[in-house]
């Protein structure tokens, strides 16, 4: 018996896209049709990942529900995150190093491929906006430590600690400990903010933001300021953030990759997938190892996939408002 389908699927950027659908057919033989169906593309909108998103997203949205572009909107979103003491995983209050330093990471990226990032960097509030201030100030893409630092105070940045009390005593608890054990990342501590933003204009940018993994070596350097590993923006294809982490996200390429696999054709939801089964096939101790991948297509199609259970991300745009869960390998 034959079966003869006809299949075509075509781009047409903004206008939509070309689907095939199956019309009918004869008992030996198929025959699906081309139809034209346009899908429509949802933007303005912003994602984020975990619950701190929501006040991140509504920041951005006051830029993107008024016409302002995809970068603005995810400089301000995230700015909310490293502003918020209460937040143990983020830029002021953020858990520090081992030796009692909060030392942040961060990257900006747009939609021209441009980008800029800081890492190990301290004292400084913002370090998203010294991020763009290195992609749009000066020819080179990150500035780490002190380096990072000095430029930051020469662009008139104020120094600050940022290390509360509140951070502080956790981290004298955590020094007194006998084990000194590290929390787990995500489930105990460590919730990196991406943000992902396509405006009304179409085009995509994206940020990342931490403290980084609580009580790490001092220099630890993780993915979040790297661009391709956590985040990474093709404006023809769409963006990819990460959290979790960041040794695991960095040793596949996690944003990119996950860029890379919407450009073979896939969805959101199965390029993050299969960037986490590629985390999972190529580590051989799992214990503890969490990583979540976020992405967005020219489409405005939102997807995530975690290797444990729990990572969940905050989406706005003109008809949603919420938290969405995401599908994952296994459970804790
Ligand atoms: C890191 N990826 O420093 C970050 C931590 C994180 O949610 O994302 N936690 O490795």
């Amino acid at each position: 018996m034959s079966r003869r389908k006809f299949i075509k699927t075509s781009a047409l950027g903004l206008g939509g896209i070309l689907l095939a659908k199956c019309a009918s057919g004869t008992d030996n033989e198929t025959i699906i049709e081309e139809e034209k169906k346009v899908i429509p593309i949802t933007k303005p909108i912003v994602v984020s990942t975990w619950n701190h998103g929501m006040d991140a997203n509504k920041a951005a949205w006051e830029i993107l529900g008024n016409g302002g572009n995809a970068l603005d909107a995810v400089e301000a979103g995230v700015r909310v995150t490293e502003s918020d003491a209460d937040n143990r995983s983020v830029g002021l209050g953020g858990l520090p190093d081992r030796e009692g330093k909060v030392t942040l990471d961060a990257c900006i990226m747009n939609h021209e491929n441009e980008c800029g990032a800081v890492a190990f960097l301290q004292d400084i509030e913002h370090p998203i906006s010294v991020a763009r201030k290195v992609m749009e100030d000066t020819p080179h893409i990150m500035l780490v430590g002190e380096g990072a630092y000095d430029f930051a105070i020469s662009k008139g940045f104020e120094h600050k600690n940022l290390l509360t009390p509140e951070a502080e005593a956790e981290w004298r608890k955590w020094k007194d400990s006998e084990d000194q054990k590290k929390p787990r990342i995500n489930s105990e501590n460590h919730d990196t903010i991406g943000m992902l933003a396509m405006d009304e204009a179409g085009n995509i940018s994206g940020s990342c933001t931490t403290s980084g993994w609580a009580y790490k070596l001092h220099g630890r350097v993780g993915d979040s300021p790297i661009i391709g590993a956590g985040l990474f923006i093709d404006n023809e294809i769409g963006g990819a953030c990460a959290t979790g982490m960041g040794e695991a996200v960095i040793r596949i390429a996690g944003s990119a990759t996950v860029v890379e696999l919407m450009r073979q054709g896939k969805t959101p939801n199965e390029a993050c997938k299969e960037a986490v089964d590629r985390i999972i096939k190529k580590h051989k101790n799992l214990k503890d190892l969490q990583v979540g991948f976020l992405a967005i297509n020219k489409n405005g199609e939102v997807g995530g996939h975690s290797v444990y259970a729990g990572f969940n991300y905050a989406q706005k745009d003109n008809n949603t408002d919420q938290m969405k869960d995401v599908a994952y390998e296994m459970e804790w």
